[in-house]
């Protein structure tokens, strides 16, 4: 906890050092630096911390991340993390890799945190297929919360039973089977990291045969829409009609400190993917 809070004060102080970017010829029509402080001071537990630090990095430092120039900047995740993860808790039947390390238990919300986490961790280390199981855990988890299926192969595109939208969660704990929209922004906005540090270590062609389609309240519209502008700028091709402005442009003044730092990250990742996008 203590590790998390202090990753995130040097990403942020890092951010302060390393040229920032100014914000001022992208002005999305509300406060953004008022978000963006809401979101460093707001977070109180390690998730919290985790998504500012990726906020941060992508508000100030966006060529570092993994939709940036320069994602691998000499690093050394400690191994150890990586068994933790991958071997640590029991597994769904389908060997997907549960949220929880008590029960196997699968949350939409685990795929904006370990997935990125272990493809960023592969590309870095040269390790095709530690990449692989990032691709796989997505496919993987899209089975189970999109099709309620434990099919090791994926199920076509369009004929899910929720219309294209993931179910909370699966598992014997905390069972939520609603359509949560902040769950559906965690998955796609997990995935399009996936694809990004995918595409950046040159593997999205053989992980998903070439065109990246397997990848198929305001805090969940917010990391949507980032989610739409990151796949502007990431498969112009695949996604021609994600154009126009944040759809927050009036809304979010009013709701900036009702959003809880969640929210207020996904308005800053917004921010970041519109303005790359804008450029
Ligand atoms: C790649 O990662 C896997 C899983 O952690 C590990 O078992 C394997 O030894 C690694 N391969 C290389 C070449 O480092
Ligand atoms: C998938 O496996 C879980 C156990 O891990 C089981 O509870 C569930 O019923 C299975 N779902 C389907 C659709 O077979
Ligand atoms: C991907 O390919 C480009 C061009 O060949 C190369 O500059 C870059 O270093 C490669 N990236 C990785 C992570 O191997
Ligand atoms: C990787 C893995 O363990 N996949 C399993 C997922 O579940 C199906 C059964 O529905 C198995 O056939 C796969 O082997």
């Amino acid at each position: 906890m203590s590790t998390l809070k202090l990753l995130l004060n040097l990403v942020f102080i890092g951010s302060m050092t390393m040229a920032p970017h100014t914000t001022s010829p992208f002005i999305p029509g509300f406060d953004i630096s008022a978000v963006t402080a809401n979101a460093q001071s707001l977070p109180t537990h390690s998730w919290e911390w985790g998504t500012a630090a990726e906020a941060l990095l992508k508000m100030n430092s966006p060529l570092l991340s993994v939709f940036g120039s320069n994602p691998f900047p000499v690093l050394a995740i400690p191994p150890t993390k990586m068994d933790f993860l991958l071997n640590s808790a029991p597994r769904w039947s389908n060997g997907t890799i549960p949220q929880r390390e008590d029960v196997p238990e699968l949350w939409g919300d685990f795929m904006y945190m370990a997935p990125p986490f272990i493809a960023y961790f592969a590309a870095d280390s040269n390790n095709a297929s530690l990449l692989e199981i990032a691709y796989l855990q997505c496919g993987l988890y899209r089975e189970v919360l999109l099709f309620n299926s434990n099919a090791s192969t994926p199920s076509p595109t369009g004929t899910s039973p929720t219309n294209g939208l993931w179910q909370h969660i699966f598992g014997p704990q905390s069972m939520e089977s609603g359509l949560w929209s902040t769950g559906n922004g965690w998955a796609a906005a997990g995935m399009a990291r996936v694809l990004a540090t995918s595409w950046q270590a040159n593997a999205t062609a053989d992980l998903t045969g070439g065109d990246g389609h397997g990848f198929g309240e305001i805090s969940g519209s917010s990391l949507l829409a980032a989610v739409a502008y990151r796949m502007v700028v990431l498969a112009p091709t695949a996604f021609p009609a994600a154009t126009g402005e944040p759809p927050i442009t009036n809304t979010a003044i009013p709701a900036v400190n009702p959003l809880g730092p969640e929210g207020n990250n996904f308005v800053v990742l917004m921010y970041a993917a519109w303005r790359l996008r804008s450029r």
